[in-house]
């Protein structure tokens, strides 16, 4: 099942080591694509019209698909729901051996979900230039639901499980402690392999119909997890150049999209991430029998969807999107209006300039010195303490708005939401709820588990925006420069 070593592997200078992070978390992704391909054929058809529509915005621009790197051809994304914390560790570690680190921490309790999670993800400049692949993580937590009968039995069910067979937990084991050197490149197809075991789908749940009809009671999620042996992977990203176009062709090929599109609304300068997927597909499953006899059943869960990210923006700018979001949101439900134009008309508050977002402080920026003006700084007569405005209007140094990497909470409560099956598609059913205090103790309980602090986000950005600044200044030989007012 491992696909061939990719073309864009890791390693810059020779063949990639096999168990070089970001080498294996690229041969992961193709895996799991093919895999999810098989499993969801929808999902294929999403894929096609991704390219049909990214050829053609391509063709506008004089380019074509080839002209993209290979790891734009890569998913973006996937998400898993996992059951016990036990599940979370070894997922982390697992994930770990990938390059992929938690960053960020998403409190699901704040839109009436039993879970919280992280995504995992590359952290350094240099793995995500190789491979952005990242995975939504949740884990359920038994303590948000309700009924202490229905608790007892999601935590007994999930106490037998086994994701994770003995011998992915050796390789996960050696890869840790041991010289990678010692581990063959069989070994990493053995872990590519025994990884994809974890994310598989099963059409046989676990349980009788009546236990999983019992728990989806008492919420569609907790069934999800609960009743199946594997923590399957609910949907797979790409990313695309025109998200609008990929909606009106996924509605214009039949394909079941959902209403709205997530985020903010069609800008000229991006911003976060944008996505909408089709919704999740009613799927055959067996259930345990009472006695000997299976019985037939449905459960709806798996979906695809796909993203177009922006910029990532300061915590200034994203209060600013926060509260506008929250403004749209209120707009639309006391107006009943067309949200999406609702969404437009609030968010033409939001700067739409490069320069102005970068002078107000709302989006991050990657700072270079302009190759050719190395050697040539002193006849600028720059010395000391100089301000960054003056470095770009002079062409010394060159910016580019850094890529949002993560998520965001109220889309992705739009994400689970359209595809619980059954319920209402739509933003106005999302309601906020103030849990902060309460998620900063329940953060605190999925860093205790991952035995690490889960980085802030925009605390990442602000450092690949720093670090950029000093290489400039170290580049240039001043003793400061300044961003800012
Ligand atoms: C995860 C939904 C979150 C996104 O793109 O916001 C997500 C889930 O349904 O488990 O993937
Ligand atoms: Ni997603």
């Amino acid at each position: 099942m491992p696909s061939a070593i990719p073309q864009n592997g890791s390693a810059l200078h020779g063949e990639p080591k096999p168990w070089d992070p970001d080498h294996l978390r690229t041969r992961f992704v193709q895996a799991l694509s093919e895999m999810y391909r098989t499993e969801v054929p929808l999902y294929g058809k999403l894929v096609d019209v991704v390219n049909q529509v990214d050829t053609t915005t391509l063709q506008s621009r004089g380019q074509s698909l080839n002209d993209l790197p290979s790891r734009f051809q890569l998913e973006r994304h996937g998400a898993i729901r996992l059951g016990t914390q036990q599940e979370m560790r070894m997922i982390s570690r697992l994930f770990a051996v990938m390059g992929m680190f938690p960053v960020g921490y998403y409190d699901l309790k704040m839109v009436g979900f039993p879970l919280h999670g992280t995504a995992f993800r590359p952290q350094t400049e240099e793995s995500l230039q190789k491979n952005p692949f990242r995975v939504f993580t949740t884990v359920l937590r038994p303590d948000l639901i309700s009924s202490p009968e229905v608790r007892k039995m999601a935590t007994s069910i999930l106490s037998t499980r086994q994701l994770f067979s003995s011998r992915l937990i050796e390789l996960i084991d050696q890869a840790e402690t041991s010289a990678l050197a010692n581990l063959t490149a069989e070994d990493a197809n053995n872990l590519i392999t025994k990884s994809l075991k974890i994310f598989k789908w099963h059409s046989r749940s676990s349980v009788p119909l009546e236990t999983y009809l019992t728990l989806k009671k008492e919420h569609p999620m907790v069934a999800d997890i609960v009743c199946f042996p594997s923590a399957h992977i609910n949907h797979l990203t790409p990313r695309t150049l025109d998200i609008d176009a990929v909606q009106a062709g996924m509605i214009s090929q039949g394909l079941p999209a959902k209403d709205h599109i997530e985020g903010p609304p069609k800008r000229k300068c991006e911003i976060l991430l944008r996505q909408t997927s089709f919704k999740a597909l009613e799927e055959r499953v067996t259930f345990a029998g009472d006695a000997d006899h299976a019985v037939d059943g449905t459960h709806t869960a798996r979906f695809g969807e796909v993203e177009q990210r922006g910029a990532a923006v300061t915590r200034k700018g994203r209060e600013l999107y926060d509260a506008l979001l929250a403004k749209a949101v209120g707009r639309s439900e006391k107006e009943d209006k067309d949200s999406d134009k609702v969404l437009k008309e609030v968010f033409a508050e939001y700067p739409d300039d490069w320069e102005v977002l970068r002078r107000e402080g709302l989006v991050y920026f990657r700072y270079r010195v302009a190759e050719d003006k190395v050697p040539v700084a002193g006849a600028h007569k720059l010395e000391g303490s100089v301000h960054m405005d003056r470095l770009l209007k002079e062409g010394v140094v060159t910016c580019e708005p850094i890529t949002y990497e993560d998520f965001l909470p109220f889309s992705a409560a739009g994400i689970f939401t359209s595809n619980l099956g059954g319920e209402k598609d739509g933003g106005t059913e999302r309601k906020l709820q103030k849990t902060e205090e309460e998620s900063k103790r329940s953060r605190v309980q999925l860093e205790g588990l991952l035995g690490r602090k889960i980085p802030s986000e925009i605390d990442l950005y602000n450092e690949l925006q720093t670090d950029s600044v000093k290489e400039c200044q170290a580049l240039l030989g001043l003793s400061e420069i300044v961003l800012g007012a």
